[in-house]
């Protein structure tokens, strides 16, 4: 059995290849795991738990076949969908987990986040980010009438792809130096996380120890997974 580990599917009725990717993800995968781990912007957006629509409906049904499969799910949110909720959590029967958390993956200690954390360069995205993250904030946000907060989820996506355009993508990269920060402080020789898109391994030696920060691959043009088995691990898109 293996763990899989998955991040930034960008999940959106737009484009639906996203989930018939996650679904041939299943097929191809869940037999042979014991826990899937989402890493985050698993939606493209998400504006709260009341906002059905079929295609979040084909979205719950593809995740209660996982845990039918006998999968463990869990999931932790990312900047897109840092308001998936209880109620969600309780239609697909996933455990929430906050950002970073240590897990126990066979006997190693490993940290687990989304990733935007350690873009400590990017001052204006970390202000963003403590503001979205402030929970009056977001309880105020969610009292809105539903058509509202779909308006300004959008006005907020193209705002961020804006941005994207202004700013140095150096700066808007993981710093080392807080990933390693964060690795020491937590214990755990291993980060994985997402967010930047950018997947591979960074190795780093301080103090003569090894610290392995792991990056996923977004779903952009492929199914990425990194499979954790107890003997090695593959870090890789999977194909139909
Ligand atoms: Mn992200």
């Amino acid at each position: 059995m293996s763990i899989l580990v998955i991040s930034d599917l960008h999940l959106s009725p737009e484009e639906p290849y996203g989930l018939a990717a996650f679904t041939m993800l299943r097929q191809k995968w869940a037999h042979a795991c014991s826990d899937l781990y989402i890493l985050g912007d698993f939606f493209e957006a998400w504006v709260g738990d009341d906002d059905n629509t079929a295609f979040v409906d084909a979205t719950v049904a593809e995740l209660q076949a996982w845990k039918k499969q006998g999968v463990n799910l869990y999931f932790m949110a990312g900047n897109r969908d840092f308001l998936l909720g209880k109620r969600f959590a309780e239609r697909v029967g996933w455990t929430q987990l906050q950002d970073p958390q240590v897990v126990d993956f066979y006997g190693l200690s490993v940290l687990l986040s989304h990733g935007d954390l350690f873009c400590t360069d990017d001052k204006g995205y970390q202000r963003w980010r403590r503001y979205t993250h402030s929970r009056w904030l977001q309880r105020l946000f969610l009292a809105l009438p539903l058509c509202l907060r779909r308006r300004i989820a959008q006005k907020a996506r193209q705002k961020s792809k804006n941005y994207v355009h202004l700013v140095d993508p150096v700066k808007m990269d993981i710093v080392s130096d807080t990933a390693l920060a964060w690795m020491k402080q937590s214990h755990t020789p291993v980060l994985i996380h997402g967010h930047t898109h950018k997947p591979g391994y960074h190795i780093y030696y301080q103090d003569k120890q090894p610290f392995t920060r792991i990056t996923l691959s977004d779903w952009h043009d492929a199914a990425h997974v990194l499979v954790w088995g107890r003997t090695g691990h593959y870090l890789g898109s999977i194909t139909p």
